[in-house]
This record gives structure tokens, sequence and C-alpha cells, in this order.
């Protein structure tokens, strides 16, 4: 490479970001006596909707260890950070005034930032929706969108003059609708399908709502963050392949379509028809506000899946499919579509198939057939079952390959062609697994929870070097 051009020798551009991820639920802990409000992660976590009845309280306490955590992202010398903000500390019911304490404790992870020389990136919505708003209907409801923007507009300016320039309106649309609505393994636990496809509307009308607050306030950069997968038929069977179409349209097309072409696409439309209140919440003028022009896609990757056929199954099966446990993405919530795992198929302890290739897939088809806006990989990450060895390390060998694996995957989608611009990796931090608790630890920190201690694994050390050497050590 000559010293004009605009990548470094690893590959990536000179300017590409360098992160980790985490969200305010997963770390925070309450902090201060009646920090917060009551979000649906409590309640959900109280009424039996998270194994080993853990919850939020306490995570990762990151609201004391702030400073700490800071110093941590320091050493790994990452150039942005990706956070959120917990709305139910900046407005404990959802609405009215300004909670001050807790816009002052965003204040201080900027400044904490800044002074290390690190980028924010302010997630606004991170599935801890005010338990008071989820009582008047949650997202399934469109008052839930006007309040959002409310609180958005609390936020918006103070943390721009902070310097906060890149903004995520929501994280995962499709978590919070389909795996809170409709298949009920996320708060606030609902399985009602016409509830998922409004609450799926709801949450991109937030968003759109969200972008013009964003602008009004001076924002300079705002996104959306998406998780998005490949979907492969496990055979060419027409059952397999109407099958695989279906879930990617409900993984990707329910909200790729209406955030970056301003419809939904119209086999998904067909396929809800007859689900109330389902897209009859749709008013005129929304799909223009959902897809206000943006500054970048985030997309969240983590796993490529192979779909069948539910009535196909068994003759999936005998084709030796399936051979790992069972995927945990529930694509067949009134779609009649299955997720399968490839009989070669490593697995995370999520159960998630380890395809790198997929990343690379899934950049190339979203510049092909969606949009020329710079992409970040917002999320990216891996489940394992790491335990602290006597001589008190942790050597996550395969998360070490796993971050590896997918870096390779990003490079390689750049050298074709795709603007991507950074990348965050999930997590800076062992931290609350929403449904399953602190049973999955996806950090490149181990989090002793008894105490609080933070050990850094070998992951950490490995993404470190990584980061030093700008990409050029993979
Ligand atoms: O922990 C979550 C995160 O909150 C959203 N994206 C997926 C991660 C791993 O499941």
């Amino acid at each position: 490479m000559n010293s004009d051009s605009p990548y470094s020798p690893g590959g990536f551009p000179a300017d590409f970001l360098w992160g980790t991820a985490t969200a305010a639920y997963q770390i925070e802990g309450v902090g201060e006596p009646g920090g917060r409000g009551t979000c649906i992660w409590d309640t959900f976590s109280r009424t039996g909707g998270v194994l080993n009845h853990d919850n939020g309280d306490v995570a990762c306490d990151h609201f004391h260890r702030l400073d700490e955590d800071l110093d941590l992202l320091q050493r790994l010398g990452v150039s942005a950070y990706r956070f959120s903000l917990s709305w139910s500390r900046i407005q404990p019911d959802g609405e009215g005034e300004l909670n001050v304490s807790g816009l002052d404790f965003y204040r201080r992870v900027v400044a904490g930032l800044h002074e290390r020389d690190i980028i924010p990136l302010a997630t606004l919505y991170h599935w801890d929706l005010p338990q008071a708003l989820e009582d008047r209907g949650g997202w399934s409801s469109r008052e839930v969108a006007e309040r959002y923007a409310d609180y958005v507009d609390l936020v918006a300016a103070p943390l721009v003059a902070e310097g906060v320039d890149k903004w995520i309106t929501i994280n995962e649309p499709w978590c919070v609708s389909w795996l809170g609505y409709g298949a009920g393994i996320h708060a606030p636990g609902h399985h009602d399908v016409g509830r998922a496809v409004a609450a799926n509307h709801h949450v991109l009308l937030a968003h759109g709502l969200g972008v013009d607050v964003l602008r009004a306030a001076g924002a300079p950069e705002v996104g959306i963050t998406l998780n998005l997968s490949v979907f492969t038929p496990a055979t060419d069977d027409p059952a397999d392949v109407a099958a695989a179409a279906r879930a990617r349209g409900n993984l990707n097309g329910l909200f790729l379509d209406p955030v970056l072409r301003g419809s939904y696409p119209a086999d998904m439309v067909e396929h809800y028809a007859g689900r109330s209140p389902g897209f009859d919440v749709v008013q005129s003028g929304d799909l223009e506000i959902i897809s206000r022009p943006l500054d970048f896609l985030g997309v969240n990757y983590y796993s490529a899946n192979v779909i069948c056929d539910p009535a196909r199954i068994g003759e999936v099966r005998a084709l030796g499919y399936n051979a790992g446990p069972p995927s945990t993405n529930p694509f067949d919530v009134d779609l009649a579509a299955v997720a399968v795992g490839a009989p070669t198929d490593q697995t995370t302890l999520m159960g998630w198939p380890v395809q790198p290739v997929g990343l690379t897939d899934l950049l190339v088809s979203l510049r092909d057939e969606y949009t020329d806006l710079p992409i970040l990989i917002t999320e990216n990450g891996a489940a394992y079952a790491d335990y602290v060895d006597p001589s008190g390390k942790v050597h996550d060998v395969e998360r070490v390959a796993y971050i590896d694996q997918h870096l390779v995957a990003v490079r390689d989608a750049i050298a074709k062609g795709v603007n991507v611009k950074g990348y965050f990796l999930w997590s800076l931090l062992d931290n609350f697994e929403w449904a399953l608790g602190y049973s999955r630890r996806f950090g490149i920190v181990w989090v002793d929870y008894p105490t609080g201690n933070r050990v850094p694994k070998d992951s950490y050390e490995r993404y470190r070097e990584v980061i030093a050497s700008k990409g050029a050590l993979l």
C-alpha cells in the first residue's frame, strides 16, 4: 500500500472504527437506590421469564465501576465504544420530566470516553422499555412511539453538546417485536403474532420520529441497528426454498424494506394479513417517517441460518442436519420455517452455528440489494463455556478464533467494495444475556459476579493486538 492509500496495511479503511459494544440493562445495575424506574426486564425477571431468576439489579455494576471499565477500553486501544441509554434512568415512568441525575451518568460516560480519546456511539433504545409504558400497551401501542420521541428530545441536545456525534435510534427492532410480543421469550413475554406485527411497525415508527428529533438537535450522524442474517434452504425442495424466503422476509425484509425502501415486503404483508391488529396499525405517512435518510446502517451479525419447512424436518434430519443443539431463533413463530444446523457446523454456547462467510455474503447482499450507506458492524461475538483457570487466566481460544474469522470476513467484504466503516465486538464484559441471565458469557473480559472483579480474557489481549496492528495481524 502506498502512503496515500485510504486503507491500512491490514486492509481496513484508515479511519475504520475499532470498538466494543454494551447495553445499559445488561451491564449497569440500578446504581444509586431509585436511580432508574422499573423497566420490562425488571418485571420479566421477577415473573419467571429469566433463567435462574437472574435480573439486572446489579449486573456488572458498571454504574459504580465506570472508570475501571473505561480504563479497560483505553488499554484495549479501541477508537470507539457503543453503549446504550436506559430510558427509565432518564424518565422513570417513560414520560414527563427529565431525571437529571440519570442524564448526568451518561454525561460522565461521554466525558470519560473523550478523556481517553474514544469516540462515543450512543444507542437510544436497547430493549429496556419503562414498565409504565408496557402497562399502556407497550410497543403494540402507537403511543409508545410518540413517548419515545419525547424521551429522545430530552437527551439528544444535551448529549450532542457533550460531543456525541454518532447515534443509533433502536437496537434490533426484530427482537423487540418478535421475541417480545410474538415468541414471548423476551420481555414483556407476549405470544401474539398480531401484536408482534403492530410492535414491528411502532418500533420502526419510533425510529423515524427519533431521526427527526436527533436531526433537529443537530446530531451529525444517525443510524439504526438491525440484526440480520443470511438464509439458505436446507435442500432445493420448493417447500424449503419457500420456508427460507419466509424466514428471510421476517428477519431482514420487515426491517430493511421499510427503513431503506419505504415499504413493507408484499409477501410479508400477505403472510400476516388477517392478524389483528397487525398491519392495520399503519397510517398514511408513517412509511415516509420510517424511511428518513440515514447516515449509516448498523448491522448485528452472529450466525447464518439453514432453513427447512417444518413438514420436512424428518427428511432434512435424515440428511444429517440439526446435529448440534437446536437454534434459539424462533423463525417458526407463525412462519412455518425451522432453523436447522448444518451437520458440520461448529456452534457457540447459544447453539448458533459459526458461519463467518455468512457475514461477507450478508454485507455484499446489502450493498447489492439495498444501500450504499456506510455500514457499521455494531455487534458480533460469541458465548462459550469460559472458566478462570488456576493461574487466574481465561483461555477462550474458541472466541479468539471466532473474532479473527469474522474480522477476516469483514475485510473480505471491504475487498469486494462494501463500505464497512467499523466493527464493534459484542461484548466488552460478560453480562446479563436477557432470558438466559448470566449463564451465557459473551465478554472479552470475565466478570466475577459475586465480587464484580474483571479479568481480561485471552480474546481481550488478542483483540488488543489486532487493533494495534489495524488488522494486519489477521
Ligand atoms: O446480548 C445480545 C444483545 O443485547 C443484542 N444482540 C445480541 C446479543 C447476544 O445475544
